[in-house]
């Protein structure tokens, strides 16, 4: 039985969800491995730290701690102990369609256990009491610059909702710090169920002449996405495929890192979405799938009619290469094999589009850009990542405006980040402040003489 002063706050909901009464139950299971963890065994040695640690990135530090996912080098991305076909096969499927509900994938990521049909549907309905999104929201995308990139757009809209935040509400009432998962579920809660509507306004208002469509409130996350977009089945399920893949991946990454960082400082949800996102923009991280794409096509240009050979494409590559810029799509900081995620779009594609002019190019490409990055000998992994393969599907299902394309990434990875903040500070997690050296310290420490 939970605690008097740890009951679910009924204020913020008409009722305790299932879900949040299940949430409530597995933090508190939690919280006492954590707590003798830190208490009992604190000062054991798990890692050390190398100098080009220090300069280059963090790489490989084991210094976090989730168990929302875990990324394997070789295995790939686990969600809550399973892969991904294993989860895409756990999950409750909508009716007549090959994907699981979002909603309930939501559910399995935030208690570890997967839903019941009836919990899926029971947070589908929580979702949809949710997805109102405030006027003001579609004011502040209109008064940006038309050219303004949408991944600007979207992290502007969601920022511009903090004033919404029970997080803040109830911490200057002074809850207590036990308290703290209850506002901040919530507020997750209230932004992953707004985040698509706010999507296809932005890229309806910017690349659809300025047209809207309503949203329908029969659907679920997926289905209503695919509706608000304006794009036909089974895009609905090219929509739930998407969201699911690009949620987690441990929280190392730089926009689970940055989300995780920010609401360290306890930034309420808003605050800590609005900066991951800010991080996925970039063209090393979630961008990379814009630029796959802006890659491809102007390859294709330039080959003026011909068509693509293996042979071409290693000539392209090596341009890119040689220009000092990188090969998008390709590489990764953890993964040391291709990702279970290109590969499972990829089945995506042999079985919707295996003949598709772009697939097969894109395909082409996987046979020899691995190849010409060993040959180069500088990428630790040659093999190609999620954004390698999912701007192909985007493509063929009608959505060619790439600028758009790491949006649909930060819908997806909020699932994943949201979560992890929720339980962050479920389990109390502090303020996160790693310890700097100057370069004449590390100097120092090398034994390099002045
Ligand atoms: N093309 C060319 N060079 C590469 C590539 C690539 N795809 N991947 C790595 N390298 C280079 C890298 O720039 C570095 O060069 P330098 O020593 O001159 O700085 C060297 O290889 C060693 O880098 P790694 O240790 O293999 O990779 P790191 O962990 O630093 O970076 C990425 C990981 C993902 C940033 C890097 O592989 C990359 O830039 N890939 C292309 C962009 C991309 O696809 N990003 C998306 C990642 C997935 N996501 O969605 O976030
Ligand atoms: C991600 O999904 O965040 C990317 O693969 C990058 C990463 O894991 O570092």
């Amino acid at each position: 039985m939970a605690p008097v002063e740890e009951k679910a706050d009924e204020r913020s909901s008409a009722k305790v969800s299932n879900l949040k009464a299940k949430l409530l139950e597995k933090i508190q299971a939690h919280r006492p491995r954590t707590t003798k963890l830190v208490k009992e065994q604190g000062k054991i040695v798990i890692d050390q730290v190398t100098i080009d640690q220090c300069i280059g990135g963090a790489r490989d530090i084991r210094s976090l701690v989730t168990d929302v996912s875990y990324l394997d080098p070789q295995e790939g991305i686990r969600f809550r102990g399973k892969t991904i076909p294993e989860t895409f096969a756990a999950l409750p499927k909508v009716p007549g369609s090959e994907y699981p509900y979002v909603e309930g994938f939501w559910y399995f990521l935030m208690t570890g256990d997967v839903p019941t049909k009836e919990e899926a549907l029971a947070v589908v309905a929580d979702f949809k009491a949710r997805a109102s999104v405030p006027k003001y929201v579609f004011d502040v995308l209109r008064a940006m610059p038309r050219d303004s990139h949408p991944m600007a757009m979207f992290s502007t809209a969601i920022l511009s909702m903090q004033r919404e935040s029970l997080f803040v509400k109830r911490y200057n009432e002074g809850m207590k710090k036990t308290e703290y998962w209850d506002p901040m579920y919530e507020d997750c809660t209230n932004i992953m169920a707004k985040l698509p509507e706010i999507a296809a306004y932005i890229y309806r208002m910017k690349f659809k002449g300025d047209s809207p469509i309503a949203s329908d409130p029969k659907l679920d996350l997926g289905g209503n996405f695919a509706h608000m977009m304006g794009i036909p089945k089974p895009y609905d399920d090219v929509a739930r495929m998407y969201f699911i893949l690009h949620s987690d991946h441990e929280s190392g990454n730089v926009s689970a890192h940055t989300t995780h960082l920010v609401a360290s400082a306890l930034s309420d949800a808003y605050y800590s979405l609005s900066a991951g996102i800010n991080g996925l923009a970039g063209p090393l991280h979630g961008l990379a799938n814009q630029e796959v794409l802006s890659w491809t096509m102007k390859f294709m240009e330039g080959l003026g009619g011909q068509e693509p050979t293996e042979e071409l494409v290693r000539k392209a590559l090596w341009d890119t290469l040689n220009s000092g810029q990188v090969i998008p799509g390709y590489g990764h900081a953890v993964l040391r094999k291709t990702d279970p995620r290109y590969e499972s779009q990829r089945e995506f594609c042999l079985k919707h589009l295996p003949d598709y002019p772009l697939f097969k190019l894109i395909s082409m490409i996987y046979k020899v850009a691995p190849g010409v990055l060993e040959e180069q000998g500088k990428a630790k992994n040659p093999w190609p990542n999620v954004d390698a393969q999912s701007g192909v599907i985007q493509w063929y299902y009608g959505l060619t405006e790439w600028d758009f394309y790491t949006v649909l990434f930060g819908i997806g990875r909020a699932l994943g980040v949201l979560t992890n903040i929720t339980w962050d500070r479920g389990l109390g997690y502090a303020l996160e402040r790693p310890k700097s050296l100057t370069t004449a310290m590390l100097e120092e420490i090398a034994g390099i003489k002045k």
